[in-house]
């Protein structure tokens, strides 16, 4: 199994670049936002209560997000491996990622990070809550708080991948197109 987690802060480019990763290496894509609003949508229980804390641009508790993945990683045995999107942002997220694994007798093989600047990612969210009818990018405020919780709570899942070599760090600025060869260029199936 090949499994890479393409890390880096709300509106970074994790969305757009994973479309384009798992169509050149086939990998599974697991993105707990799309899981979170596929919740949503579905007006479960958990979805209203995530659609709060979401629309606070808070996370939504480690227990619901790693009980996600965890169904996910079971029904999808077959799979040549996983691009996880948006997981995992906290360090006990990474911890219960690297169990998992394990128990599969696999691991994170990398983890890409993309770079790019504090007002940027801030233009990308606003710009997309144009058209996204997403509630969590149409306000500023709403906007700098995820970015602010990316620094406090997800920023350090880093350092967790640091201390085994894993992270690899990719320029986020720049075309779609040259930022997904900056990936490509880093991974080694
Ligand atoms: P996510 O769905 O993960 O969304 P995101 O990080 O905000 O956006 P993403 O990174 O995918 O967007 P992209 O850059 O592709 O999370 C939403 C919420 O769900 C979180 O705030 C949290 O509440 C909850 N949640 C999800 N996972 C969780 C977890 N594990 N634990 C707890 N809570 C969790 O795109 C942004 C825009 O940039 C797009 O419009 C795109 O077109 C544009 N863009 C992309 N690349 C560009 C480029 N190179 N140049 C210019 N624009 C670009």
């Amino acid at each position: 199994m090949f499994n890479l987690i393409l890390f880096g802060p709300p509106g970074s480019g994790k969305g757009t670049q994973s479309e384009k990763l798992i169509a050149r290496y086939g990998l599974k894509h697991l993105s707990t936002g799309d899981l979170l609003r596929s919740e949503i949508a579905a007006q479960t229980a958990l979805g209203m209560e995530a659609k709060t804390i979401m629309d606070r641009g808070e996370l939504v508790p480690d227990a619901v997000v790693i009980g996600m993945i965890n169904v996910a990683l079971e029904n999808n045995p077959q799979a040549k491996g996983f691009l996880f999107d948006g997981f995992p942002r906290t360090t006990a997220q990474a911890i219960a990622l690297d169990n998992l694994l394990a128990s599969k007798n696999a691991s994170i093989n990398v983890v890409l990070a993309l770079q790019v600047g504090k007002e940027e990612l801030v233009s990308r969210l606003l710009n997309r809550g144009k058209t996204s009818g997403r509630s969590d990018d149409v306000n500023e405020t709403v906007v700098r708080s995820r970015i602010e919780e990316y620094e406090k709570k997800t920023a350090v899942v880093a350092d967790h991948y640091r201390q085994f070599d894993k992270v690899k760090e990719i320029q986020g600025e720049g075309s779609v197109e040259e930022i997904f060869e900056s990936l490509c260029a880093e991974i080694v199936i």
